[in-house]
């Protein structure tokens, strides 16, 4: 079998998506997620002008040796463009892979391992009042734990929260002006105000309800050692992102000053960015996306890694993932033995009716379904209808104006 076409669709049902379609001389197609929020054109062109022409005449069936082609052969390697291209044609091939078997991908992958995939939602709010409320809604539609985030007093707009939006999410922080939406930071103010937000959702909806709290890369490591500490009476399922996760070190000070469960990664591109934080058992959840890791090749890589020091995962699931994305990681996630929660936030109707996908959320749980492939098909007539509009994540300035990480 060939690959005879490779052809980059980039559609925007809400928020903008970069796939990639393969086909085959059998005429077997797969499809990829290649969306990187705020700078996808760059990987369009990664992919148009330096990956299509490499692709064409391959056999699809040889996934290994195509993922080892682009990441070796391009001599620069890693880095959030070049892995979200790979991560096209790596999910593509395997969606050809499975389709051509007659398999849903994750039989390929070894079998379930359970029978659906617990999730978190995000709850989100201006104040405590409006988290609770959030927190309810969440629960209403089955999600089994919930992660948390609110406003903090005396800043105007924070991380998932602003205000004047009638309901808040880490969505609506993405600006389509010319120029990146400002929020703004202190992080003494949002040290003193965690503790009291989750002392509120405990009293509330008790203690078994798992929760999670986003901290978004913002804290030193004594900043983030000192709230993982603080936040220990409320038994968090998860901190996530506490420090810049570029600094892999910074985590064995939060280590030795809490047991918190701490979860990381969902802006890593490859393995070698997680090799202290394994090796030293500094984190409890791996938090990569297929999308942003290079494709499922290198993730199981890292999952068997997490596995050996006891680490469990945890998939980024925000909807800038688009549903392909989405659907190849449901596929590992039901495989791996080490499978720990799946962050879902669901995509918009015109999102779902652009990719059709057989993956389902029922009764609290995901499943990727029985279609063979990933399970999701590219509406091209749909796609079209809705062009590329250029938007930016947010950015994130100090009360003083210094830039701040967001
Ligand atoms: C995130 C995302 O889901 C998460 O945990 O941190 O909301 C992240 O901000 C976006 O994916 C950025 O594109
Ligand atoms: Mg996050």
């Amino acid at each position: 079998m060939k690959i005879v076409d490779a052809r980059v669709i980039v559609t925007c049902p809400g928020r903008n998506f970069v796939t990639l379609k393969i086909t085959t001389d059998e005429g077997v197609t797969g499809l990829g997620d290649a969306t990187l929020n705020g700078r996808e054109q760059a990987v369009v062109a990664y992919l148009r002008e330096h990956v299509v022409p490499l692709l064409i005449g391959l056999d699809p069936h040889r996934i290994e040796d195509t993922w080892q082609y682009l990441y070796r052969g391009a001599y620069w390697r890693r880095g959030p463009v070049t892995m979200a291209a790979i991560a096209a044609v790596d999910v593509a091939l395997w969606d050809v892979k499975a389709k051509v078997a007659g398999l849903p991908l994750y039989q390929l992958l070894g079998g379930a391992s359970r029978e659906g995939l617990r999730t978190y939602g995000h709850a989100n709010g201006r104040d405590i009042p409006e988290l609770l409320d959030s927190v309810r809604a969440r629960l209403a539609e089955g999600h089994t734990s919930v992660r948390v985030q609110t406003g903090v007093p005396g800043l105007r707009r924070v991380y998932g929260v602003h205000s004047g939006d009638p309901v808040p999410s880490g969505d609506r922080s993405r600006s389509e002006d010319a120029r990146p939406l400002v929020e703004d930071w202190d992080t003494a103010a949002y040290l003193r105000h965690v503790p009291t937000v989750l002392e509120a959702v405990r009293a509330e909806f008790g203690p078994e309800l798992p929760l999670l709290h986003d901290v978004h890369h913002r804290l030193s490591p004594q900043q983030a050692a000192r709230l993982a500490k603080s936040v220990e009476p409320y038994d968090l399922f998860w901190l996530e992102d506490c420090t810049p996760a570029e600094n892999q070190a910074a985590l064995r000070l939060v280590r030795q000053h809490s047991t918190t469960p701490l979860a990381i990664g969902e802006v890593f591109n490859t393995i070698h960015d997680y090799k202290t934080l394994l090796d030293e058992q500094l984190v409890d959840f791996v938090r990569s996306a297929v999308t942003h890791f290079g494709g499922i090749t290198p993730m199981r890589k890292l999952f068997d890694y997490a596995a050996v020091n006891q680490v469990r995962t945890g998939i980024h699931g925000p909807e800038d993932i688009s549903p392909v994305g989405m659907a190849a990681g449901l596929h590992l996630d039901l495989a791996a033995h080490n499978f720990g929660i799946q962050e879902y936030s669901g995509h918009t109707d015109a999102t779902n009716a652009v990719f059709r996908h057989a993956y389902t959320f029922e009764g609290g749980y995901l499943h990727p379904g029985e279609a063979p492939g990933i399970g999701v098909e590219l509406d091209e007539e749909a796609a079209a209808a809705f062009p590329y509009r250029p938007g930016y994540l947010p950015v994130n300035r100090l009360v003083d104006g210094t830039v701040h990480d967001w």
